[in-house]
């Protein structure tokens, strides 16, 4: 044992630091998000690659078979047990007495995608050569595995773990998102499938996926196939086709993760405009068309047209009863130098006021979306500019300066919300960052308990200017862990920061042990690094 090594660093002070951290790490305390209810102990049980396994417990609805459990079996199992290979396995014999992990579920969800009403509810008590877990849905279940993975730990001669605990957990807030920009660049189906995973530890359960903007279109339409090969960075290697989507989404739906795409228009269009003309505004100098576009031509049948049929597409083609439509940062100056534009306005009595107009483009778009039967999101502008508020559903709140005065007007207006002003993670911040998201207090509003309920929750933005698959996953975690557990676990149990550190930096270690180049926090090592 490293406490016994000869050798003139062995001082004994070490060996207390090294059993303090040990233990800190073995309890619930490890696990992040941390669960809402636990009591554990320092009773351990020893787990043993060969003679542990998962299985259905008698009760539960789904059985062998259930696409969702039995795939997170053979995850959980490679996660729980990390230096177990079965090319070893040949000959071992182990005198161990059996551990079984018996997951119940009371609903068989087991072929369906996980939704916004989606219970992640589960109970866990881990005992003597048993661990009982039981959920509502199979996406409790999933989350309920991640946290049984998380609870097991090696000592140094590898020996595998686990102590006497219970748990009782469900996510403070429903909707846990991350955004993903494929626009600004590339990112390879790879690097998105990792995202899901190191999603997944963390109890993220929604990939915004804004697959389209300005600098590129790398969608592959059906319907309109000259978008992506002429708006795309390169037609054939930076393009998402129909079967790189559906693995997207069926690699997320393992997870009990939602995809929930975004086409945002009028604005953040230039790259649609390659692909399908007469779709943006000419804009005009000195009366003549200057040769350049600005956002989506409201004022054309055609426009809405063709946005009818790419959102059927985009509807048949995403499963989430979501839809984001974006309809943020839009620049009046084009519509306004145009002529045909002003002329539309004045037919329609907007006079010129283009908040109006943007406000018919994008009632048009929603009526198009919820005609399809999607719920349509909208970031913060369009309910900005909206008088007819009530044809809006679901407003994401993402601008700085008084995020929680907008969430506030948002909810009193009866919309539901989704914050993500406090958790934009796309720049290098300073130092210790991660604690500037970790103290977010989303419901610190003024407001009825009804109106804070309309907080459905929210979502770390992951902007493409600066970011590629080179640096996204240490620029992505730990930090978005800190939102992780703001957006899942009691806030009252949460709050301290130098409580959260030491469980951070653990938690970080785990995930650099499964794969995941997480950044360091501050000084420090982890126990198995650099593999
Ligand atoms: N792209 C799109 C962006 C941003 C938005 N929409 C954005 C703007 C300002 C900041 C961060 C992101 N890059 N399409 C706004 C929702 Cl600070």
């Amino acid at each position: 044992m490293y406490a016994f090594r000869p050798g003139c660093h062995n001082r004994p002070i070490f060996i207390l630091q090294l059993l303090i951290n040990v233990q800190s790490a073995d309890t619930v305390e490890g696990v992040w998000p941390l669960p809402q209810d636990f009591t554990s102990s320092m009773e351990q049980y020893p787990l043993n690659p060969h003679t542990f396994h998962f299985g259905y417990g008698k009760q539960s609805v789904a059985q062998r078979g259930c696409s969702v459990l039995d795939s997170a079996f053979k995850r959980y199992f490679s996660l729980v047990f990390p230096d177990y290979s079965s090319a070893n396995d040949v000959l071992e014999f182990s005198k161990d007495k059996p551990f079984t992990a018996e997951i119940s579920v009371d609903h068989d969800h087991c072929d369906d995608y996980p939704n916004e009403e989606s219970s992640e509810r589960y109970n866990l008590s881990v005992s003597e050569r048993k661990a009982v877990l039981n959920a509502e849905t199979v996406w409790g279940a999933v989350r309920g595995l991640e946290t049984f993975s998380q609870l097991v730990y090696q000592d140094d001669s590898g020996s595998y773990f686990v102590n006497k605990t219970e748990i009782v957990d469900f996510p403070r807030f429903q909707f846990r998102g991350i955004l993903l920009d494929t626009s600004r660049h590339f990112l390879p189906v790879q690097t998105i499938l990792k995202t899901l995973d190191a999603m997944a530890y963390n109890k993220f359960n929604v990939f915004h996926w804004h697959i389209v903007d300005d600098p590129s279109f790398p969608y592959q339409s059906c319907t309109f196939p000259n978008l992506s090969s002429k708006g795309a960075f390169h037609p054939m290697t930076h393009i998402y086709t129909q079967s790189d989507v559906r693995r997207v989404i069926s690699y997320a739906r393992l997870r009990g993760i939602r995809v929930l795409p975004e086409f945002d228009s009028p604005g953040h269009t230039s790259s649609w405009g390659k692909g399908q003309s007469n779709l943006l505004t000419p804009c005009y100098r000195s009366g003549i068309p200057s040769g350049t576009f600005g956002p989506v031509n409201p004022a054309l049948p055609s426009t809405y047209q063709f946005m009818a049929r790419l959102f059927q597409e985009v509807s048949s083609v995403f499963p989430d009863s979501f839809i984001h439509l974006g309809g943020d940062e839009v620049d009046f100056s084009c519509w306004r130098s145009n002529p045909d534009i002003r002329t539309f306005m004045q037919k329609m009595g907007f006079g010129v006021d283009f908040a109006k107009l943007q406000a018919f483009y994008m009632e048009s778009i929603v009526n198009i979306t919820s005609a399809l039967k999607k719920t349509s999101i909208v970031w913060q502008d369009v309910f900005d500019y909206h008088k007819r508020r009530s044809s809006l559903s679901v407003v994401e709140v993402w601008r700085a300066g008084c995020y929680l005065c907008e969430v506030r007007k948002v909810a009193k207006a009866g919309l539901r919300v989704i914050l993500a002003s406090p958790w934009y993670l796309d720049q290098p911040g300073p130092t210790h960052d991660w604690a500037r998201y970790y103290t977010v207090w989303p419901l610190a509003f003024k407001g009825t308990d009804k109106q804070k309920k309309l907080v459905i929750g929210g979502e770390v933005c992951m902007w493409g200017e600066y970011v590629d698959a080179t640096n996204l996953t240490p620029r992505l975690w730990p930090r978005a862990s800190a939102a992780a557990e703001r957006l899942w676990s009691d806030e009252r149990r949460t709050s301290n920061v130098d409580q959260a550190f030491p469980r951070l930096q653990d938690f970080r270690c785990k995930l650099v042990r499964r794969g995941i180049q997480a950044e360091p926090l501050y000084i420090g090592h982890c126990k198995h690094e650099f593999q």
